[in-house]
This record gives C-alpha cells, structure tokens and sequence, in this order.
C-alpha cells in the first residue's frame, strides 16, 4: 500500500498544528524585531487556519486553492504547501536554528515571557521542560531579574500541570478522530455492527488518554485486519483476532475490541469504566456470590458464565438502575443509584436556546443574519445575539454607538427570523475591578448580558473573587460567561474562591454558563456539580463564533452532565415563553424563580 508507506514518514498535520507553527513564527519573528506587517502576516494566518472549516491537508496539495482563502498570500500559501506535503518547513527551520533549543516549549509556559524565557535558555543553560523544572526546584529560576519566589512557585504549578497531561489530548480533537475512525471502519469493514465509542470519550472526559471503540462482528478478525489498514492508520501497535492498537495521524492512539454480540453488554461495560467504577462494580458482583468480567457474570448455582447483550440487564443483575456513563467515576453514583436518587441528567435534546453567539459584529466570522439562519436551520427555539462589549479596544467590541446599532438590527431580524426569538444581547467585559464596560442604563436596554473576564487573569485569589462578585450583584448580568477563562490542556483557570462565588450567584439569581467550546468547556465537570450543590443554575452555551461552532453543543451537555445537571438546572431548556419569564423577572426573585421551577416540575 504506497499510501500508507508515504504516510508513515510523514506527520498527518491537522489545522491546529499548522496554525501553531505559524504562532511560532510570528513569535520568534517579534523576538528578532522583525517588521511588524510580516509578523501580523503570519499571527493572521495563524488564526486563519485555526479557524478554517476544511481541513488543510486535504487542499494543500493544490497551493492555489492555498491562495484563495482570504487572508492566506502567496508566500504563506507556499510555506504551508511545503509544510503540510513534507512535514517541515525550511524558514521555520532556519528560523528556529537563530534560537536557542527549547525556547519556544518554554515561552509555551503560563507567566514565562520571552525576556524571561531568553535569559532562562542563555543563562541558566535551560533546553527542555525537564531543565526548566530542575531550576524551578533548585531556586535558580527563582534569581533571573524580574521572576521572584512567587512567580516562580506560578510557573512550575502551570509546568506541573503541563508535564502530568502532556500525553492526553483535548476531548474536542479526541471525539472528531474517533468518528472519523468509526466512519473510516464502517465502510472498509461493512461487516462490524454496533461499532461504537467507548472509554473516557464516551464519559465525557474533557480529556483522553486514547481512544477506544467497540464493535459486533460475525468474523472479528476481518474488522481488526481492516483497521489496522485505514489510510489514517501511521502505525499498528498490535493486531489480533479481537482486538487491535494503532497510531493515527496527529500521533494519538485507538484500541479497537470487537466481539460477540452476546457479549456486548459486558465488555461495553467494562472497556467504558472508568477503571474505578468497574472495580466497584466487581465488589458488588463478589458480594453478591457473582464474578465479573469483560465478558459477562459467573457464579450463582450453575456457575456457568452468563452473557449480556446490554450494559442495562448487566446493572439489572446487580440490583442497580442504569447508570450513565458520564457518572461512572465512582463518585457517589453508586449510593445515588441504590438510594433511587440517580440525576436525570439533562440531555441534547432538551435544551432549546443559545445565549451567547457572536456576529461579524465583533470577533465572529458571519453576519448576524447567517449566525440567526443557522440556529433556526438547527431548531433553535431563541438565541441571543452577544458581541463583545469595548473592552480593551481588542476583538473589535462595540463601543456604545454600535451596541445601539446592533439592538436596532436584532430587532428587525426579530420579526423576521421566522420563529427564532432573537434577543439583544452582549458579552461584556467585567473589568480588573469588577465594573462592566457598559453602564447600568445601557445594560437595561439588553435582554441578555454575558458577563465575562478577558483581561488581568493572574490577579490573586482576593481580588478575583470580588471582582467576579462585584459582577454577579449587577442587576442586570444574567449569567457569568466562560468563569475560569482556562482552555484545555492549555492555559490555567483564574484563581478564585469559587464556593464563594457559587454562593453569590445562588442569592443572585445570576446564572453561571457551562461554556461548550471544546476549548473552554469552562464551568469545567466538578465546578458544575458544586455549584449545583450550592443552588446555582446554568446555561449551556456554545460561545460560537461561526455557523458550524453550533455543534459544540453536545461538548457542553457531556460536561453539564458530568456535573449530575438536570434538565430543570439547566434554564435554556425551558420553552422561549417560560424564559422569557425568567428574563422579565427581577434579578433578586430570579433566586425564587428556581424554586418555582422546580416545585412545578
Ligand atoms: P484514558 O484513556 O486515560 O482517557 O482513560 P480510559 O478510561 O479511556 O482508560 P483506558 O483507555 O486505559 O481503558 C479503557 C477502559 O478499560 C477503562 O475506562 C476501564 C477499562 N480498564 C482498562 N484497564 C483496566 C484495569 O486495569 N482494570 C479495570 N477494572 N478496568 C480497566
Ligand atoms: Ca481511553
Ligand atoms: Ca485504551
Ligand atoms: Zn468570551
């Protein structure tokens, strides 16, 4: 197969990478005080092909379909033609030989600056993360000018962080690969039924250590064959007669299992976990005089091995109601389960609006009207139009002239959208002490007001913590946009008394939004389910930026979900007239609105 021999020596790079080395560029490029229209050049092709709909690798064969999109010239469109085709690219290359090795791995870090970064790799000798981590521990780090004690202490919390996740991947590349593995496999082995997701993906992790899937087949060893031979395969780890591991392009791993379809429940069960919850889940079995394993229970009078086609009648035989995956984490679902008290988890199909969407307004890539379309083409019963706010002059925010412009143009797409109810809305920016960007008579003009942190994240605990508050008692803010500003795997919450938080919100009636960009996912799983502890409802929103950002959705409900969140928790499930309600009610009797909800439930 040449196709796959070409593809062994060569990285498949996805748009993420690409965009990084351009990122990279541009910074070493600031770093040499190159010009500053090339380094925009490059800092715009970067975003470019982050945000690209299609997939680099699949057009940079064809260097003038490179050209064509917008943003892209000539002399990029070349360097991306090479890079994609061979894997490298020479200027990057050179480029990076002017540095001193490991500057840019460095400079990745949270709170290392490039001054700090250059001093650490000349004067300290620092080249990789390991020696990064030495001098952090041995106080060198700690003497470069300008570092100190407690920066230092930062810097190798965000390293430890990055080190003890270096080989997991975010839930948002993981998900797309193992569809595309599922789609791949389905037509190379049109014989495999019931393939399927399985491991922490199909929890809901944010993120995932590989990826693992499960099918039925009358001749497994045909379908494990077939997949170790898919053109996204570079390398096969091993290859049996019921399972296979291989490594896909972009380096991550996919286990596959295929088995019988009698024994379908039982290994679902297991290859799902988490480890921690199947390993209660055999105690219960032993306790009951029952074995369990990957393939079904023994014991009980026969002793023969029992076989289950579903993971429901293997709970059933245990004494225990379904349980979700996205709860198996051994975390209290067990008592829940048996005391009948199991969450009835809020679901996809539930929730009926969007309260945090951008235009072209501010940073979004579409107009308004493309953004409203789309949400009515997905069934959508509202949404809310919120652009950024001013703020500091970046991601183009409306100043309060164009915010008035902007209500003007909502309320005309408001006739006209068909059904969709499109409110006015804003994302405005709390600032580093706690105040909004717009007044408290422009803010009562809105319908919805995100209120959201971009600025001054590395404030101490204190100050955070009644910044946000500060923000959470305005009258007018209806829920908390994105609260730790971290993205995963790649930059670090705020830090923040969030039980305090939580707190204020519940006396409020403030919202807290359950971010769903898979690069957020911010209120993260844990912080969902204490806030709801504490009283807290949410929003579940997308944050989209283009049409297709839509489909992140299912990103947010996976993480509500983990956090135990109900339908009746979540306030965009309710139907447009009934939020429409919660909307027209004050702030402080939006706290008794929840018990309202939920008595009439
Ligand atoms: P990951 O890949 O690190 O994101 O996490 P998982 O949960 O996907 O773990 P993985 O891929 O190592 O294994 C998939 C499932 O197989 C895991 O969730 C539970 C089951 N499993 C794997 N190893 C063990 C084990 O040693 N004991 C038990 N009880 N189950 C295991
Ligand atoms: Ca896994
Ligand atoms: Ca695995
Ligand atoms: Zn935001």
């Amino acid at each position: 197969m040449p196709d796959s021999e070409l593809s062994k020596d060569i990285k498949v790079l996805d748009n993420q990478d690409v965009a990084r080395v351009f990122a990279d560029i541009a910074t070493l490029l600031q770093l040499r005080g190159d010009s500053v229209f090339k380094i925009r050049a490059y800092t715009r092709a970067a975003e470019v092909f982050e945000h690209l709909p299609t997939q680099i690798a699949s057009i940079a064969g064809d260097e003038d379909a490179l050209k064509e999109i917008p943003g892209i010239g000539d002399a990029i469109a070349a360097k991306t033609h090479e890079l994609v085709s061979t894997g490298r690219m020479t200027f990057f290359e050179k480029l990076r030989s002017e540095f001193a090795p490991g500057l840019l791995e460095i400079m990745a870090i949270p709170e290392v600056g490039p001054k700090t970064a250059i001093r650490a790799t000349e004067e300290l000798g620092i080249e990789t993360l390991d020696d990064l981590e030495a001098a952090l521990r041995d106080g060198s780090f700690a003497k470069l000018p300008r570092v100190g004690e407690k920066k230092a202490q930062n810097i190798l919390r965000h390293l430890e962080a990055r080190l003890s996740q270096a080989d997991r991947m975010p839930i948002g590349k993981a998900l797309p690969l193992a569809e595309q593995a599922i789609k791949e496999l389905k037509k190379a082995a049109p014989g495999v039924r019931r393939l399927t997701v399985a491991g922490s993906i199909r929890r809901w992790r944010e993120t995932a250590g590989d990826i693992d899937l499960l099918g039925v087949a009358d001749d497994p060893e045909a379908v494990t064959a077939a997949f170790a031979a898919l053109p996204m395969v570079v390398d096969v780890l091993g290859q049996g007669g019921t399972k296979a591991s291989v490594i896909v392009g972009g380096g991550a791993q996919i286990d596959l299992r295929v088995t019988e379809e009698r024994y379908f429940g039982a290994l679902l069960l297991y290859f799902t976990g988490s480890k921690q919850h199947g390993i209660r889940l055999r105690e219960r079995a032993q306790r009951m005089g029952l074995s369990l394993n990957e393939y079904g229970l023994t014991g009980g009078g026969d002793g023969e091995l029992k076989s289950y086609e579903t993971e429901v009648a293997v709970y059933e035989v245990l004494g225990l109601p379904y349980i979700p995956p996205e709860i198996r984490e051994d975390q209290g679902e067990f008592a829940a389960a048996i005391a009948g008290e199991l969450p009835d988890l809020v679901e996809l199909e539930d929730v009926k609006g969007d309260l945090h969407v951008h235009s072209d307004w501010s940073d979004g890539h579409v107009s308004i009207e493309q953004m409203v379309h789309e949400a009515g083409a997905r069934g959508l019963d509202y949404i809310a139009m919120t652009d950024h706010s001013s703020g500091r002059g970046i991601a183009n925010g409306l100043s309060v002239e164009r915010l008035v412009a902007h209500n003007r143009e909502i309320e005309e797409f408001g006739s006209r959208a068909g059904g969709l109810r499109v409110f006015k809305g804003s994302e405005v920016d709390i600032r580093a002490d706690g105040t909004l960007d717009y007044s408290d008579d422009v803010l009562a003009d809105l319908d919805v007001v995100i209120a959201s942190i971009h600025s001054g994240m590395s404030q101490p605990a204190e100050v955070m913590t009644a910044r946000i508050i500060k923000a959470i008692e305005n009258p007018y803010v209806t829920a908390i946009g994105h609260l730790t500003t971290r993205f995963v795997l790649d930059r670090p919450p705020v830090e923040a008394d969030f039980d305090a938080i939580f707190r204020a919100a519940s006396a409020n009636g403030t919202l807290m939004e359950i971010n769903a960009s898979p690069k957020r996912l911010d209120l993260k799983d844990s912080h969902v389910r204490r806030a709801r502890e504490l009283g807290v409802r949410f929003l579940i929103n997308t944050d989209s930026h283009d049409t297709d950002n839509f489909d992140s959705l299912r990103f947010g409900i996976g993480t509500a979900r983990r956090g135990w969140a109900e339908k009746q928790d979540v306030l965009n499930t309710l139907p447009v007239a009934e939020f429409e309600r919660f909307l027209r009610t004050p702030k402080p009797q939006r706290a008794a609105f929840r018990a309202v909800q939920a008595a009439a439930v």
